[in-house]
This record gives structure tokens, C-alpha cells and sequence, in this order.
């Protein structure tokens, strides 16, 4: 087995020397966390190696390392990077998922190239993957991939982490292509996000967007089921905690603390980009500085931006704006002996980044939005019995598990100003207190955690998907079916009418069956040795309407009625419904549009099929809520059935219908179909070695599954034939 990772971009470097290209790994964190995983695994990185080989002689042999190292490239053009990478990806993906809609651009070639990549990178995959492998997709540029593999791979274990924030559905349903993007990643078995907040967005887009059923936390799909949850990613803690005991990063701490003189330390360290927040971070420490005069030459703020995407307009208007800021705050403020401002504009080494986490008094961490940001969580790793204070803004990830720092609004001049009093002015066992806090989450929820994690419950849904998959009906078991069918004598067929034999239609009234069913039923009613019934929660008077002519067995109203050699029998005496649970019905659907009340002699259905989808789960709760005194005075069962709410007599369900039919007669071949929640009463019901099948959503209760409706007739079709 492989755990095959695909990211964009591979770990490494492809550095030149001597006119020789070498591959060198340059892991992050998730290579480090995935290095640590507790189960072994051989690891694969599909992704692409960051440079244009088009022409290059050397691809052969940068291949051969490549592939060495089990890395497979994903070659792409100047063309492809443009339109999918810096296009679709970074000027659509990256600002909608951080609240900056008026920063997206639209290019006419965006989406195409970004589902031409998506298809590069899932061809790569098909080449080397196998039966058995895990395939972990990181991160938005790849949201297509998991459909893609997942059409060609049925059984595959696929699982995507979304590395950064996921908006709320009120944005995202703004995207041309969100259906497509969601359809993209419910290809996965598991879809997993930093926090709860991005989970519950992502949940709530689908919910809306596709109109999936979710149950908490799980996407309901015909075939299989998607999990949804949070991981927030760690950092190897080990590494910068340690990273003290190195004596060369030691010397630098104690050189760097001396050449920045005096001052007390605030560090900031990003990517230059316009959801860290860098310019109003700037304002603040202005603000801080003209307001607390007494703090001028004490305090210095160290800014280190590592350049990105910088060829983007965005990008170079933003840094404009941060050296403009620079020089203002140091032209206004600075003296011979204080720099205000230490602004770096290029990336640092790591030892020189761990010395300058060490001798910082706050970390100024204050992005606008950020999936989670692991610069906080490096800082609190850092420090090895040295105070130190977090200023946490809380639009990033890790203000949720990071209680013990700061936390600002990002947006707030004021709060930032604020807070950087409080930390100059933090005791420093208050400080230790904090540190040791965050420390014990930050050590605990490390990357290797995060991965282990992720990995399991990856593995757990798959499992659970393989055997929904196994009840699936595909030829091997059709043909067992079939074969008890043809040996067997005295057949009894139960079979569900809505959503089993007709699709569900915006109008009860429109299911009305077609000629084809009922050739259908007549051709499975000829044969002598069936009994056919159907057994439905409609009225009699419809059912007799529409089935009445054919020789065969009709039950209405979940069993309540039933019709045998034509003619009606009733298992209840005439009701009169209560008018306190009808007023209770009736108001509900007077609040909520598009829902309707249908009263039937044995039961009152709330039906809220075309109800927003939100506004439905609010209805449900208060209608059910509403109904529990009433019903359990007179002895009424309350049901959610498939987008209805039913009050019904305690003891008719289809269940005691289907004990009745069996009780009937001596059936050496029992099947029951259907595809609701009331259906499984009767599959519950009948004898063990009866042959029930769910339609549509997999169940537990149920031995087969059959993925649609129209799959249900080819079903019968096949099965008399
Ligand atoms: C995305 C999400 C999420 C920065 N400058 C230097 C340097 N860095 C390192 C930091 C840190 C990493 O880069 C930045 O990680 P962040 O998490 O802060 O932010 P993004 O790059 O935007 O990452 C983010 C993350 O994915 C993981 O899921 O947390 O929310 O946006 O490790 O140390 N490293 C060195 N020199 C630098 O100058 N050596």
C-alpha cells in the first residue's frame, strides 16, 4: 500500500550547479508530519517541480532523481501557470476563500486551464496508483481532482485537506463554478478543514448548493458517504523547540539581540500577501508609537515579508504600500539611535528565523483572514524558558486552539495598540503562564498528530464505504438474487411506490406511474408463484386510482389500509384528527413557504420538499418540539420521513403491514424494496433471510442498496425476465 500525496507543488528544489541540475528536498511541514506517521508507509508526491522543462536536456535525468526519490512530476507550461496557478487558483480561489472578493479577476482561460491541470494531475496519479493506495489531495488549487480520481477509481481512499480558510456560503454561491468545485471535492471520503467554522461552511455551501442531505457531519451520497471534519494543523514542534540546543543558533540569537541594541522586540513574519494584514498591522504600531510617546526608542518592530506573487498587481501595489508605510513611520520617528522599523523584503533561514522567534518579546501575528497560521504556533515552540507574549488576531485558524495569546480584531487600529501595551506591560510569569499554555497545545497537536489523524480517519471512512459499496447491487449479486428468485415457488414482493418504483416529483399528484411500470407490475404479478404488494404511505383512494386494475396487493397508508381480492380493509376505526395538533401543522406551514399540510385518515404530513434547506431544519426542530405534548397525550407517533414530518398511529407502520404479509402464507422467497425511513421498519421486520433493498441513500438495516430509482426497474426488469 501507498500513501500518495499530491500537492501543487513537489517539496524540493531543482537547483543548478556546474551546469548539472539537482533535485533537493526542501520538506515543509507537512513532509516532516507525514515522515512521522505512525503506521509506515512507502510515500509518494505527485506535484509540480517548480520550473519549465520544455526544452531542457536535462529532463531525463532530473526525472531519474525525481522518480528516485518517488517524487512524480506534473510537468506544466507558462500557459498553465498563468491561467490556473496565478489565474484561477490565486486571483479567483485565494481571495474569495479570504473574504477579498473585489480582489477576484476573471480571465477567460482561468477555469479551463484550471480543469485541464486538475486532469494532468489526476492522469499523473492513474499512472502510478494501485488498488489499495491512500491518495491525500492538498489544498484549493486541486479542488477538482478528488471527482476526477474518483470516477476512475471507484473503491480508491481519497482525502483532501483544505489548507485555507472556506467562506461562508453567502460568498461562495457567488462563484460561476461552486457546484462543480463541491462535486469536486465530495469525489473525496473525507474533506477536512483547520477549524469547525470553515467545516460548517463547507457543509452549509453543499447543503445549499447541491442539495445533499447532511447528517452532522457526514455528506450522504447515493453510494457512499463523504466525512467532514476539522484537524488543525501542527508544526514540528520538536524542531523549534529545540532548535535552541543547536549551539550556532544560539551564538546567532545572542549576536542578533546585540545589534538591534536596547529596544524590547515585536516580530512579524509573512508571505507578502493582503490577508496577513501587514498595512493595518502597520498603522498599528504607528498609532502605538504617537500615542505612547513613552515607549519611542524602547520598542522596534522587525518585519520580515518573504516576497510572493509579487509579478501580481495586487501583490506589487501592496508592497508599495508597505515601503511607503515603512518610511513614513521610520522617517517620522526614527533617531540616531532607534530604528522603529527593521523591514526585511526576502525570505531568512531557518536558524536565523528560530534565533529571531528566540530573542522577540511579542510576536505581532495579525492577519485579516488565515486557514490557520503556523508562524503564531512556531513562536510559542520557540521559546525555551523565555518570556514572550503572542498578540493573535482572530480571523486566523489558531486563535482557537491559542486562547492564551492576545487576541485583536486585525481590523482595529486601536485594539492592536492596545495590545501592545498589555504585552510591553504583561508580568513575566503571567507571560510563562501563557507560553506554557499554548506550549502544551502547540507539543501535543503537532503535525505528526495531525497527519496520524487525518490518516485514520481516512482509513475508518473508507471502510465504511467499502461496505456500503459491498450491499450495492452489481452483477455477482444480482445473480445470487436472481438465482433464489428462479428456484423458489411462492414468492412475496413488497415493494415501496415513491421513490422506488416512481421518482419523486415537485407535485405527489405528477408520480403517477408510467405504462412501462405497469407492464412492469403486471408482467411480475402474472407469474403465479408472486405476491405482489405495494405498500405505500399514500392514501387508498390514489393507489387504487392509479394500481387498482392490476392483480395485485395494495397497502395504504404505511399498512393502515390494505386491499386484498379487491377489496379495501382498515386496521383502525374511524379517527378524528385533534384540532390543537392541526392548528399546530397549519400555522407551521402558514410560516414557511412552499411547505403544505396533507391530512390522510391515519395520518397528518407536513411536507417540506421545495423548503430552503435552513429554514426547513429550524421548522422540523420547532414543528417536532411543538407536536411532543399533544401526540403523547393521545399515544401518536411523530416521524421524519423523507422530507415530511408524519403523526400517525403508534402501532401501523410498514413494519406490522409487512409481518401480516408474511404471516399469510409459507414463502420460501421474501424481497422487500424502498427507499425511506419507513421502509426500514419492514425491512426490520421481516424474517432474517428475507431480501431487502434500500433505494437511494445506503442503510445499515437494509442487505442491498440499489444507487437510484430508474436502477430499480432495470432491477425488476431483469429479475422477471
Ligand atoms: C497556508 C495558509 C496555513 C515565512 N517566512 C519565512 C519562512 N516562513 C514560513 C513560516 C511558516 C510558513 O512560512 C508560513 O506559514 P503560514 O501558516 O503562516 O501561512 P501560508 O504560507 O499562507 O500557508 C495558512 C498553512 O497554509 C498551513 O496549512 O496555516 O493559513 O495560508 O512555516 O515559518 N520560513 C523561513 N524564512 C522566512 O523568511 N525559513
Amino acid at each position: 500500500m501507498k500513501l500518495i500525496i499530491i500537492s501543487n507543488r513537489l517539496p524540493l528544489k531543482i537547483v543548478e550547479e556546474n551546469n548539472k541540475y539537482k533535485v533537493i528536498p526542501s520538506p515543509g511541514g507537512l513532509s516532516t508530519g507525514l515522515d512521522s506517521l505512525k503506521t509506515k508507509v512507502d510515500k509518494h508526491w505527485i506535484g509540480w517541480p517548480g520550473m519549465y522543462l520544455d526544452n531542457c536536456k536535462e529532463k531525463e535525468a532530473i526525472d531519474k532523481q525525481l522518480a528516485e526519490q518517488k517524487y512524480t512530476p506534473v510537468y506544466l507550461t507558462p500557459d498553465q501557470i498563468e491561467n490556473y496557478y496565478e489565474g484561477y487558483s490565486n486571483s479567483v480561489l485565494w481571495p474569495l476563500c479570504h473574504y477579498f472578493s473585489n480582489y477576484i479577476e476573471y480571465g477567460n482561460e482561468y477555469w479551463e486551464a484550471y480543469k485541464e491541470v486538475n486532469a494532468l494531475f489526476c492522469e499523473a496519479t492513474l499512472k502510478i496508483i494501485e488498488p489499495g493506495d491512500i491518495v491525500w489531495v492538498q489544498d484549493y488549487q486541486l479542488m477538482l481532482l478528488p471527482k476526477m480520481l474518483r470516477d476512475k477509481m471507484p473503491d480508491i481512499s481519497i482525502g483532501y485537506f483544505h489548507h485555507i480558510p472556506f467562506p461562508s456560503y453567502e460568498l461562495f454561491r457567488s462563484l460561476p463554478e461552486r457546484g462543480e468545485l463541491l462535486k469536486g471535492l465530495l469525489g473525496a471520503d473525507l474533506v477536512a478543514f483547520h477549524t469547525h467554522s470553515y467545516m460548517r461552511h463547507f457543509i452549509s455551501a453543499v447543503y445549499r448548493v447541491l442539495k445533499l442531505d447532511c447528517n452532522l457531519d457526514e455528506i450522504q451520497l447515493n453510494d457512499r458517504v463523504v466525512d467532514v471534519d476539522a484537524f488543525p494543523m501542527g508544526i514540528n514542534y520538536d524542531m523549534y523547540h529545540d532548535a535552541l540546543l543547536n549551539p550556532d543558533i544560539k551564538k546567532k540569537s545572542a549576536e542578533l539581540r546585540k545589534s538591534f541594541g536596547k529596544a524590547k522586540l515585536m516580530l512579524s513574519v509573512d508571505r507578502l500577501d493582503y490577508s496577513k494584514g501587514i498595512p493595518i498591522r502597520l498603522h498599528g504600531f504607528q498609532s502605538f508609537l504617537e500615542n505612547n510617546p513613552q515607549y519611542r526608542e524602547k520598542v522596534s518592530l522587525v518585519m520580515i515579508v518573504a516576497p510572493s506573487r509579487d509579478s501580481v498587481d495586487i501583490y506589487a501595489g501592496l508592497k508599495n504600500e508597505i515601503d511607503k508605510l515603512v518610511g513614513a513611520i521610520n522617517g517620522k520617528y526614527a533617531t540616531i539611535d532607534w530604528t522603529p522599523v527593521y523591514y526585511f523584503y526576502h525570505p531568512f533561514q531557518f536558524e536565523e528565523l528560530a534565533a529571531l522567534y528566540q530573542i522577540s518579546d511579542i510576536a505581532l501575528v495579525t492577519p485579516l483572514r488565515d486557514g490557520m497560521n503556523l508562524v503564531a504556533k512556531e513562536y510559542v515552540a520557540t521559546k525555551r524558558e523565555q518570556s514572550g507574549v503572542l498578540i493573535l488576531s482572530e480571523m486566523a485558524g489558531a486563535s482557537i486552539e491559542l486562547s492564551d495569546a492576545l487576541i485583536v480584531n486585525p481590523t482595529d487600529i486601536h485594539e492592536i495598540e492596545n495590545a501592545m501595551v498589555e504585552a510591553l506591560k504583561m508580568p513575566v510569569e503571567k507571560q510563562m503562564k501563557r507560553l506554557n499554555a499554548m506550549q502544551e497545545i502547540v507539543s501535543t497537536q503537532n503535525v505528526k498528530q495531525w497527519a496520524t489523524d487525518f490518516i485514520e480517519e481516512l482509513k475508518e471512512v473508507r471502510e465504511k464505504n467499502n461496505t456500503l459499496a459491498g450491499k450495492i447491487v452489481v452483477k455477482s449479486n444480482f445473480d445470487t438474487i436472481k438465482k433464489d428468485y428462479d428456484k423458489s415457488q411462492k414468492r412475496l414482493i413488497i415493494l415501496d411506490y415513491d421513490g422506488t418504483l416512481a421518482p419523486f416529483q415537485a407535485k405527489p399528484e405528477d408520480a403517477f406511474p408510467t405504462k412501462e411500470l405497469l407492464e412492469l407490475l403486471s408482467r411480475l404479478a402474472q407469474d403465479s408463484g408472486n405476491s405482489v404488494v405495494i405498500s405505500s404511505g399514500r392514501d387508498r383512494h390514489t393507489l387504487d386510482k392509479w394500481l387498482g386494475s392490476l392483480p395485485i396487493g395494495l397497502a395504504a397508508e404505511h399498512g393502515a389500509f390494505y386491499k386484498e381480492g379487491g377489496k379495501w380493509h382498515s386496521k383502525i376505526s374511524e379517527i378524528e384528527w385533534d384540532k390543537e395538533i392541526i392548528d399546530i401543522m397549519e400555522h407551521t406551514v402558514k410560516r414557511t413557504p412552499r411547505s403544505k399540510i396533507e391530512i390522510k385518515d391515519t395520518a397528518l404530513v407536513w411536507h417540506y420538499r421545495n423548503v430552503d434547506a435552513w429554514l426547513a431544519d429550524l421548522r422540523v426542530t420547532q414543528l417536532i418540539n411543538a407536536l411532543i405534548n399533544p401526540c403523547s397525550r393521545q399515544n401518536l407517533q411523530i416521524m421524519k420521513g423523507n422530507k415530511i414530518v408524519e403523526v400517525k398511529y403508534n402501532d401501523i407502520t410498514k413494519g406490522s403491514e409487512a409481518v401480516r404479509l408474511v404471516n399469510q402464507d409459507d414463502y420460501d422467497f421474501i424481497m422487500a424494496i424502498g427507499d425511506d425511513t419507513t421502509d426500514e421498519d419492514m425491512f426490520l421486520a421481516l424474517p432474517e433471510d428475507a431480501i431487502t433493498i434500500k433505494v437511494g441513500r445506503n442503510s445499515s438495516v437494509s442487505k442491498y442498496n440499489i444507487p437510484t430509482q430508474s436502477q430499480t426497474l432495470n432491477f425488476l426488469n431483469k429479475l422477471v425476465n
